[in-house]
């Protein structure tokens, strides 16, 4: 039995990776694993951790090839602390919780040193190799050190500093290969240094405090830091020590970062890939990636490097995170879409190719308006490829009930759109090699309104279930006397 999550555990564990596994450790969450070998036993493991809906904190220590002392901590963002309770009813908490108190940014404090500064290695001592980095699965091109991870760069043109979460390959020594998808905040900034000639400073920080992992993988908009949102998310801000190669900020209390420079990919690019990609396949190729090349790094003692390596997204441990639908929620809500009751990813698409919109439809052409908009949104363009809007009597959290909602609501000829040249990625098992040889990196999508059609919704059959009230009433009255209710 696991206890209700307290605010104050949880606001504890967001802001610090110790006190996630203190929390969890005495809420009996925490699995402690000994001797696991970082080639492809960690991978496998946590596989089999995700046949469980809330899958354990899994902390591994005395990893085969390393010393005891560091360790490596998996199910962060999927700690039942976090994700406790993903549900449409939960989604409305949450976001009524962010807009009371944690809705409004907090830039970061800058202090002079934290635990992160515990030990510097510069220079010749650099050596990306003593750390534990997975291979994951069994066909990846190498040793990936970040998984969730946060890549920090700023805007060569305004104060705007990035923090997202893109995986990260150990290629030598002195050099990691990070690989961003087009259109990627962190991508467009680097591109901005490349045109200018200049090589653009990076960070890569392993082991920073959960709410940065959770933001930095979720779209924050364009010019909007995720440490802000962070910190609001917090209620505080988050203490960030400067880089001394770049100046870009560090989280203080982070397990280990790596800092360094990003050259033009004209300069130097390493082979990437394979990696074993979300969608469930190995899509990427190993193929030429732009490059770090590190010049100091920063750590703690007894070190504690997240793992959170891709799955097949039908794993009952791999849910949407409440920010993910959330920040969805916030878009249609922003384009003045009225009347959302719910937006749901059902298990199996993962979080981003099935989206789903419930609305209590308000005028002609409103489901349109919602399949639309979520379509084109800022956090449901990329990697999407089903939009579905039912009526605000379906639950969207039973596929049964989406299920019945397309098989008798929708008429496929009139009730659809197909849109072709949609933003998707490079790790879309479905961008053809052709499209790939001509770098179209696009996919289409269909959106299908599954609602009473509005100008004859009154006359629409009417939906057969007894009542709910009545149905209540019978059942109090015969419980006693029958055996199935
Ligand atoms: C565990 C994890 C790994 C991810 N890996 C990548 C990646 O390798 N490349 C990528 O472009 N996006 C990746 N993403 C998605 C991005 O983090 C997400 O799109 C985020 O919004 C990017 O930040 P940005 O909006 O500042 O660019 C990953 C997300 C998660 C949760
Ligand atoms: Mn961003």
């Amino acid at each position: 039995m696991t206890k209700d999550v307290n605010d104050n555990d949880r606001q504890a564990a967001l802001g610090d990776l110790r006190e996630l596994i203190r929390i969890a450790g005495e809420r009996g969450e925490l699995e402690v694993i000994k001797g696991a070998d970082p080639y492809l036993e960690m991978g496998a493991l946590y596989e089999l951790s995700l046949k469980h809906r809330h899958p354990p904190l899994l902390l591994f220590e005395d990893m085969v090839g390393h010393p005891a002392n560091q360790r490596v901590l998996m199910n962060v963002r999927f700690s039942r602390l976090f994700s406790g309770d993903v549900s449409v009813e939960a989604l409305k908490e949450f976001r009524k919780s962010r807009k009371g108190g944690g809705e409004t940014p907090i830039p970061p404090e800058y202090v002079n040193g934290g635990p992160i500064t515990e030990n510097v290695l510069k220079g010749e001592a650099v050596n990306i190799n003593l750390f534990p980095a997975g291979h994951w699965h069994e066909h990846d091109g190498g040793r990936y050190i970040g998984t969730e991870v946060i890549i920090i760069n700023k805007d060569p043109d305004s104060d705007w500093v990035n923090a997202g979460t893109y995986r990260v390959m150990v290629q030598d020594e002195k050099t990691l290969s990070v690989f961003i998808e087009p259109g990627k905040h962190g991508s467009l900034i680097r591109e901005k240094w490349w045109a200018q000639g200049k090589a653009c400073p990076m960070v890569v920080c392993v082991g920073q405090p959960p709410v940065l992992g959770m933001v930095a993988s979720a779209k924050t908009k364009y010019g909007v830091s995720e440490f802000d949102v962070a910190g609001g998310r917090l209620g505080k801000a988050l203490r960030v020590v400067r880089g001394e190669l770049t100046g870009l900020p560090i989280p203080a209390d982070a397990e280990v970062a790596f800092e360094g420079f990003m050259p033009p990919p004209s300069e130097e690019t390493r082979l990437e890939g394979p990696f074993a990609e979300w969608p469930g396949y190995y899509t990427t190729e190993a193929h030429p990636e732009p490059i770090v090349r590190v010049g100091a790094i920063y750590h703690r003692n007894e070190l504690i490097v997240i793992g959170q390596p891709p799955a097949k997204p039908t794993f009952p441990g791999r849910q949407p995170s409440l920010t993910q639908l959330a920040t969805l929620w916030d878009a249609l809500e922003g384009a003045g879409v009225p009347g959302v009751k719910g937006v749901w990813k059902p298990t199996g698409g993962g979080t981003s190719f099935i989206n789903v919109i419930s609305i209590t439809q308000m005028h002609a052409g409103h489901a349109k308006m919602a399949g639309l908009v979520a379509t084109g949104s800022g956090p449901g363009a990329y990697l999407g490829r089903i939009t579905i809007v039912v009526d605000d009597d379906i639950n969207i959290e039973d596929p049964a009930e989406l299920l019945w909602a397309l098989a008798t609501r929708w008429d496929p000829r009139t009730q659809t759109d197909i849109i072709d040249g949609c933003y998707t990625g490079y790790i879309d098992p479905l961008v053809s090699p052709e499209q790939r040889e001509r770098d179209d990196i696009t996919n289409s999508r269909i959106i299908i309104y599954a609602v009473r059609p509005w100008h004859w919704k009154d006359k629409f059959p009417r939906v057969n279930t007894v009542e709910k009230t009545y149905s209540d009433k019978v059942a109090a009255k015969w419980k006693d006397k029958v055996g199935f209710i």
